[in-house]
């Protein structure tokens, strides 16, 4: 080692051999000879996170010292992937401790596969705040990660007998090398109990009288940026029994009440819901809510307090932003510790409350949409529950007076809806409660001012803005897609991309270049081989490489209309049954999602895909011109496996459903094409690569909305269309279960007679954009050029230009580089 540098931060090959060798020692007590595949990972954890936490450390003392405006992103979910491949690459040494390794004789890729993810997450709502921590430190923005440190992250999936099995994901088992627990930071949180007046020098006081309080501890993990060397934090609390409860009972002799207590207190964060829209009532998911967000808020008001002395400028400090209504008890609880802890008034803490918060809407959905009985919140939360009836009245209070006489705007307004029990509307509480309300593409920012926060956008039409999502090149293209990500730096003669996704708008030069289309085609072929090795081990089936990959990966959904896909693939089994010298293109239906573990429908879509894979790919008269495959455990680092192998990206929701979407970004910054509806950020992608590069159908969000307004008849679909009644009437014949008739008759009864998501209305157009999708693979020279430009054209799809858009736009914060 050369005499400058570390052994724990320098970042030279032989510094990384050594620190290696030394944390397999001391850290796992290994020599190399006897290390498992386990302790060889845990010795490359431990190598990365020292050299995290030293920029760590000099980062946080930089953001001390400049007094930075700083970012706090409040989300129940961070989906994270795996840290190991992103910290390399982030460091700038993935080829440097690959070089290691092999002096090493290990392969530094089997090592990265040995990494369990941390699954805090569902979907694109968990991952949009992974990919925004990763953007954060890289524009060098003071930020920090709140959330809750679950001990089961959403579950693993496997098929059984075509079925969805779900598996408790114990990620923590073996240790988790990239937290550091901080044993000193811990916050009390109340629940339960009652409310009482009390005089406090002549000050009139509410003081809240709990039947419990849990302790919040703090888990930190380093969050690094690309090529830059500010390293962020995320805090993710962890819920405990607190030490005075435990003793208290413990010494009257109820030892036993003591143990459940504490095992009460720490079910807390327990378990992420694995639901991507609210179940009623349930009511540890309201105290999941409350406890990380009265933590979160606690840690910033000490911060806040310890460094100036009083909490009076807290929202020059911090700008606070609600990742959907899941953390949006915060209005009410920054509230509640300005009043009752730090003994301010009502009116100087509302200006606080709200100057502080951002609240970003994910979904249209009426029954996504968040609401809580009033029973129920005031039961846990008795005296949030007050200050939540005091904001609603100071608002109503505004809102009469700027519509005169107008009550059932009023009532339409209410943070308390009162038109189906009582309850506390959450979307109303974070818009009520913040500077500034966004959508996450286009045309869904529209669509949340037009319906569902109309009345709120005629009261405030400047609090409203819309913020597009994006993806992280760094781990969507780089780490998952190595192969292409050296062909883009080759081509463009600089890995500056990285940084700035819009530089790749150069290979358009390039778009007809015969080399960089062999190339190109190389690139993909390779990503398909890799990808059909791990189906042949993980799913039964080998697609051939050669076949068009058509893929569709997210979360299983009526609304996201896996069983459109599914009919198109019937309808072509038909064609080739009906005809077996037709002359179609072998194409590879590849699909992956998990379904909520209550929702039956999207089970039985899972259920229906693998019986229809099943049929199909034994039938020797198809032989292998069409393929299904059903990828399980959809997850980040399974997602990496699928998007730098597909040539096709299925988006096609329901126009006006999804909010954005990211998947539709991940799949075309790989090289895919998108078939795919006027609907979320699909609209922008098209508009971004050109209509001549991208394969639309459907109809629009208006002309669908026509249709249900004016009676939609999804039956009249089904008789006009001989192929569709086919290809239903096959579902229904028991052709795809063994005979069995009514296994699939509650998807097909709910097609033909209520369709909410309009599959059959449709059906047509999509069948026939499929059939020009297939003739235009044929032509392959002009299918790697559309490719090549849907690449070129992504850098709008960047986080790092979302979290441009925040900063300038709602968070008026700027870069605090980290000096070293
Ligand atoms: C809420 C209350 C109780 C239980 C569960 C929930 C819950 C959990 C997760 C509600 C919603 C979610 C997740 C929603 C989600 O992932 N939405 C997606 O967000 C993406 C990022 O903005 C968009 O791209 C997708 O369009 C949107 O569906």
């Amino acid at each position: 080692l050369s005499g400058h540098e570390h052994t724990r931060t320098g970042l030279s090959q032989a510094a990384l051999k050594q620190a290696f060798i030394d944390n397999l020692f001391y850290l796992q007590g290994r020599f190399p000879e006897v290390a498992t595949p386990h302790d060889f990972y845990m010795a490359a954890a431990y190598t990365l996170r020292d050299r995290l936490l030293d920029r760590w450390v000099k980062t946080a003392r930089s953001y001390k010292h400049s007094q930075a405006r700083t970012v706090c992103y409040l989300s129940a979910e961070f989906l994270l992937g795996p840290h190991l491949v992103n910290n390399l690459i982030n460091l700038g040494i993935m080829d440097t401790a690959r070089a290691a390794g092999e002096e090493l004789g290990l392969d530094l890729d089997a090592i990265v596969q040995e990494e369990e993810e941390p699954g805090l997450g569902n979907g694109g709502l968990g991952r949009l705040a992974a990919c925004y921590l990763d953007s954060l430190a890289t524009l060098e923005i003071p930020a920090i990660g709140y959330g809750i440190r679950y001990e089961f992250g959403i579950f693993d999936q496997t098929i059984e007998n075509g079925w969805q099995v779900e598996h408790t994901d114990a990620w923590l088992r073996n240790g988790n090398p990239w937290e550091i627990y901080r044993p000193k930071l811990r916050f009390p949180v109340k629940f339960g109990g009652h409310t009482q007046q009390y005089d406090d020098d002549g000050h009139l006081r509410i003081r809240w009288i709990p039947d419990l309080v849990i302790e919040g501890r703090a888990y930190d993990t380093p969050i690094l940026g690309y090529g830059v060397n500010n390293a962020n934090l995320l805090r993710l609390w962890s819920a405990h029994a607190t030490q005075s409860f435990n003793f208290q009972s413990f010494n009257t002799g109820d030892y036993y009440g003591a143990v459940r207590a504490k095992v009460e207190a720490e079910t807390i964060s327990k378990i992420l819901y694995p639901n991507d829209e609210p179940e009623a009532g349930k009511e540890l998911r309201l105290k999941q809510q409350y406890f990380f967000v009265s933590c979160s808020l606690q840690d910033m008001l000490r911060l806040q307090f310890n460094t100036t002395g009083s909490v009076e400028k807290f929202h020059e400090k911090y700008s606070v932003q609600l990742n959907d209504t899941h953390p949006a008890v915060a209005v009410a609880e920054l509230m509640r510790l300005l009043i009752d802890d730090y003994k301010m008034t009502w009116d100087p803490a509302w200006e606080i409350t709200r100057h502080t918060f951002g609240y970003t809407n994910h979904t249209l959905l009426p029954e996504a949409l968040e609401t809580w009985s009033v029973e129920l919140f005031g039961r846990i939360l008795p005296r949030p529950l007050e200050i939540v009836y005091e904001i609603n009245r100071c608002f109503l209070d505004e809102v009469r007076m700027r519509f005169l006489g107008d009550e059932s705007r009023v009532a339409r307004m209410s943070i308390i809806d009162e038109t189906q029990g009582r309850r506390v509307r959450m979307a109303h509480l974070a818009t009520v409660g913040s500077f500034a309300v966004n959508g996450v593409a286009a045309m869904h920012s529209e669509l949340v001012k037009s319906t569902i926060l109309k009345d709120f956008h005629d009261l405030w039409p400047e609090k409203f803005h819309n913020v597009t999502n994006g993806v992280t090149p760094r781990r969507f293209i780089v780490a998952a897609n190595p192969r292409l990500a050296t062909l883009l730096t080759e081509r463009l003669g600089s890995d500056a991309w990285v940084r700035d996704l819009s530089l790749l708008r150069s290979l358009e030069a390039h778009a007809d270049d015969t080399g960089l289309h062999a190339d190109w085609q190389a690139v993909k072929t390779a990503a398909k081989e890799d990808l059909s090795n791990w189906l042949g081990k993980h799913a039964g089936v080998t697609p051939d490489p050669a076949s068009l990959f058509d893929v569709q990966a997210k979360r299983i959904h009526e609304y996201k209309r896996q069983h459109l896909n599914v009919l198109h693939i019937v309808t072509l089994y038909q064609r080739l049954k009906a005809n077996p010298h037709l002359d179609l293109p072998p194409r590879t239906f590849i699909f992956g999602g998990k379904a909520a573990p209550g929702y039956f429908m999207a089970k039985l879509i899972i259920k229906l895909i693998n019986s229809v894979a099943e049929v199909i790919n034994r039938d020797p008269q198809i032989n292998g011109t069409l393929r299904v495959a059903f990828m399980p455990d959809f997850s980040v680092k399974n997602g990496q496996r699928l998007y730098p192998a597909a040539d096709l990206s299925e988006q096609i929701s329901l126009a006006g459903k999804e909010a954005s979407g990211t998947g539709n970004m991940k799949f075309s910054m790989n090289g895919a094409l998108t078939i795919g509806t006027l609907d979320g950020a699909n609209v922008e992608i098209r508009e971004e690569v050109g209509d001549e590069n991208f394969f639309l159908f459907g109809l629009t969000a208006e002309q669908a909305q026509r249709h249900q307004a004016q009676g939609y008849r999804p039956w009249e679909f089904r008789h006009e269309s001989e192929e569709l009644r086919s290809a239903l009437d096959l579902i229904d014949s028991g052709l795809f279960s063994h005979g069995d008739k009514e296994l699939f008759r509650p998807l097909t009864n709910s097609l033909i007679q209520y369709d909410p998501f309009m599959v059959l209305a449709d059906y047509e157009h999509y069948v026939s954009r499929q059939s020009e999708v297939g003739h235009a693979w044929r032509d392959r020279e002009h299918w790697n050029r559309m490719s090549i430009l849907n690449v070129a054209r992504m850098g709008k799809f960047s986080s790092d230009r979302s979290i441009r858009d925040y900063c300038e736009q709602i968070w008026k914060v700027q870069p605090a580089p980290a000096d070293v």
